[in-house]
């Protein structure tokens, strides 16, 4: 006999598609109660406090942090888990070598039993929500059901949760389905599966970020690469802002570097004394949905409604924008704090730790006091640069598409694509030193294509043959380059200073975007001048900065042998035309 679904508050329009799937998963999982989130600010109130009851969040200094609360994760649940993500898809082809491949039906048998009687003792949420403004064509919902309080109050931070998002998906009459289940937290126990052909996402023994709010990686970018494809649009992994210049005219760029190399910061960038009169609106720190609009031109929307930022560095020089976003209304994940029970990270120039962010007195010789992949979650709106285009449901059009990583040798500080199909092999072939946001070792260059090596949900050939095609597909596509911050000096010292300066680097770009701007053409690409590059106020030593404008080619030869060997893994999937770009640029390299 089928055993009863438990009491359910249900919301006045309960779409027969969404309730018919909580009460499967509620046979499956048998929770205590279930709670259909509406979004209101009272019901996050209500998840606050009953995470202050059970010991999930801790208040912070209500004087100094209004708002704010300390959340301690398991010890071993603190990043993404990427060997523990999975593609499940019908052809194992069809998800690629860059992803881990399970068969549907097998994982289906692995997840079923370990959400089997998971929610006993626990409440369900349903946790419906829209990714990108509610009303744009380009947007797209989903429905979370998770048994983690922490999990609903980070959704209605980072996603459109609530009300509007269920009625839209009972007009649509489609959904992407998202369950999750922190389990025992048991990293034995730990597995992140995607059914792309399905649009379903099944989550169980995390409770960190990019493992359990399922709207981010795993439907804003996973299944949605996925979906995009199809549609013919583009889910990646990029921040979007709008740079104003003087004249009040504004451009707007997208960016992918991988995860912790610094979009966060690009986007909310404060402008050098020197540069008067630039301003700065974010539009996204991480995701960007790209449609081709009516005029031939890309368009952009930002599918979250949140930061799901890394603390440590954040500080008022770095970032100043987010240092004062985040002292108020903040949740912030796995910081140490100080005897007035303030946040405390590394990189903040004020305040001593006394808790490190395991919850033990601290002690140096324990590592850091902040975990290095520590995060804040807060709402965009409270960013004070947030662009009054992040709503437009057309979204923003694009100039520039940047591309870049974290090495610590030879790339140069910056560098543009000849046109649209050298720009995709710039993306295909970047690589990057790995950042705490995922387990692993920290520092090993891997490649990253388009910083999408952990969230591509589909084999990687079709997906830069899917890139390739936009070049039909657009009437003016935006300019392609390629940034660097990182380069290091033989002592380890970075030899560009980065943050508020990267603006010089983005007015060459738009300066090259408007045919303006002086290049020198190079077999890698376009090269800016000493000269076209805005120095006035930047210390810098000239002699740094032309090492940070030259192309070495002994070094660039050996590079494009290893994209080679790493795009030729791909097979047959592998575009014929990238491998064309390829091997002219090695001609030019000679
Ligand atoms: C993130 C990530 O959290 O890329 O944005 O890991
Ligand atoms: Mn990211």
């Amino acid at each position: 006999m089928a055993t009863p679904t438990p009491h359910t508050a249900v919301p006045q329009h309960q779409p027969k598609i969404v309730a018919d799937w909580v009460d499967t998963v509620a046979r499956l999982t048998r929770p205590d109660r279930i709670h259909w989130c509406d979004g209101s600010e009272e019901e996050y109130q209500g998840l606050i406090e009953l995470m202050l009851g059970t010991g999930d969040l801790v208040k912070l200094n209500e004087e100094t942090h209004p708002g704010c609360y300390l959340h301690r994760s398991d010890p071993t649940d603190v990043a993404r888990v990427e060997h523990l993500t999975f593609v499940c898809t019908h052809h194992t082809h069809d998800a690629g070598p860059n992803n881990n491949w399970m068969d549907p039906v097998d994982a289906k048998r692995l997840m079923t039993e370990l959400f089997e009687d998971c929610m006993k003792g626990r409440t369900l949420y349903v946790v419906p929500y829209c990714m990108g403004p509610i009303d744009s064509p380009y947007s797209r919902c989903g429905v979370e059901i998770t048994d983690s309080a922490y999990v609903a109050a980070n959704m209605k931070l980072m996603t459109r949760m609530g009300a509007a998002a269920l009625e839209r998906i009972a007009r649509e009459g489609n959904f992407v389905k998202g369950l999750h289940s922190t389990g025992e937290l048991d990293p034995d126990r730990r597995y992140i599966m995607h059914f792309p052909e399905e649009l379903s996402i099944m989550s169980y023994g995390s409770g960190y970020g990019g493992n359990a709010l399922l709207g981010k990686k795993c439907h804003a970018l996973r299944i949605a690469s996925w979906q995009a494809r199809d549609e013919g649009w583009m889910a990646e992994h990029m921040m979007l802002v709008g740079v104003e210049n003087p004249r009040g005219e504004t451009h707007y760029i997208a960016a992918a570097f991988p995860s912790a190399c610094g979009k966060t910061n690009l986007a909310m960038l404060i402008p050098p004394e020197s540069m008067p009169g630039w301003k700065i609106w974010t539009v996204g720190d991480d995701i960007g949905w790209l449609h081709p609009g009516p005029d031939g031109r890309l368009y952009a929307i930002n599918p979250e409604a949140g930061y799901f930022g890394v603390v440590p560095g954040t500080n008022a020089q770095t970032n100043r924008q987010a240092y004062e976003m985040i002292t108020h209304d903040t949740i912030f994940t796995n910081v140490a704090v100080t005897a007035d029970n303030q946040p405390w990270w590394e990189g903040l120039d004020e305040g001593t730790p006394v808790t490190d962010w395991r919850g033990r007195p601290y002690d140096p010789r324990n590592g850091p006091a902040a975990h290095p992949n520590s995060r804040f979650t807060v709402a965009a709106r409270q960013n004070p640069i947030y662009s009054k285009m992040a709503d437009a449901p057309g979204g923003v059009p694009i100039s520039a598409i940047v591309f870049g990583g974290r090495r610590r040798e030879f790339t140069p500080l910056v560098y543009q694509a000849r046109n649209w199909a050298h720009g995709v092999l710039v993306g295909a072939s970047v690589a990057s030193e790995t950042t705490a946001a995922a387990t692993g070792k920290v520092g090993i260059v891997r490649r990253d294509p388009m910083a999408m090596k952990p969230f591509c949900g589909y084999n990687f050939g079709d997906y830069w043959a899917h890139w390739l095609s936009f070049a039909g597909k657009l009437e003016q596509p935006p300019k392609i380059f390629h940034v660097n911050w990182f380069r290091r000096d033989s002592d380890g010292r970075f030899l560009w200073p980065g943050f508020g300066e990267n603006l010089r680097v983005l007015e060459w770009i738009i300066a090259r975007c408007e045919g303006r701007g002086e290049a020198v053409e190079t077999p890698i690409g376009y090269l800016p001048t000493a000269a076209a590059l805005n120095s006035a106020g930047l210390d810098v030593d000239a002699a740094i900065l032309e090492q940070l404008l030259t192309m070495v080619p002994e070094a660039w030869r050996k590079e494009m042998t290893d994209v080679e060997e790493y795009i030729d893994a791909f097979d047959e999937r592998t575009p014929h035309d990238l491998k064309v770009e390829l091997a002219d640029v090695r001609r030019r390299l000679g």
